[in-house]
């Protein structure tokens, strides 16, 4: 079933000029850009975006992060595109991630992890909307 995902390429992998590399993946593996906006995120707008995670410990470290530097925001559209972008990411973990994954080849820690991926149906829709009017999303 065709679906939607949005992705993040990071401050760190945008630093490292990993850019054309990690959208060259999400190609290969069947998952077209129907969205592509670059940013820099303010603390607030990375706050919003990873609300759920407001009660963990990690939180103000990781919304300073995301707010370092310029970002590379993506609506991803495909089949089964949600678990697709996660499995072509790899654990949150890099040193835990498998051989071939972005995280793997691009991700220096937990934190700094070079992707972000939506987890299920539900987030996709409220982080795709957090960032893209349906008017700015093609195809
Ligand atoms: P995910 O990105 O694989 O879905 P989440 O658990 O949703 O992982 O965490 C969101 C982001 O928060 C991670 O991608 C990573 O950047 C950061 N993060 C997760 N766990 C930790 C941690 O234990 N320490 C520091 N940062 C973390
Ligand atoms: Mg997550």
């Amino acid at each position: 079933m065709s679906e939607r995902t949005l992705a993040i390429i990071k401050p760190d992998a945008v630093k490292k000029n990993a850019i054309g590399d990690i959208i060259a993946r999400y190609e290969k593996a069947g998952l077209k850009p129907v969205a592509i906006r670059m940013m820099q995120f303010s603390k607030a707008t990375a706050e919003g975006f990873y609300v759920v995670h407001k009660a963990r410990p990690f939180f103000d470290s990781l919304c300073t992060f995301m707010s370092s530097g310029p970002v590379v925001v993506l609506v991803l559209q495909g089949d089964n595109a949600i678990k697709k972008n996660r499995d072509l990411m790899g654990a949150t973990d890099p040193a835990k991630a498998e051989a071939g994954t972005i995280r793997k080849a691009h991700g220096a820690n937990i934190e700094f992890n070079a992707v972000h991926g939506s987890d299920s149906p539900e987030t996709a829709k409220f982080e795709i909307a957090y960032f893209f009017p349906q008017t700015d999303i093609v195809g």
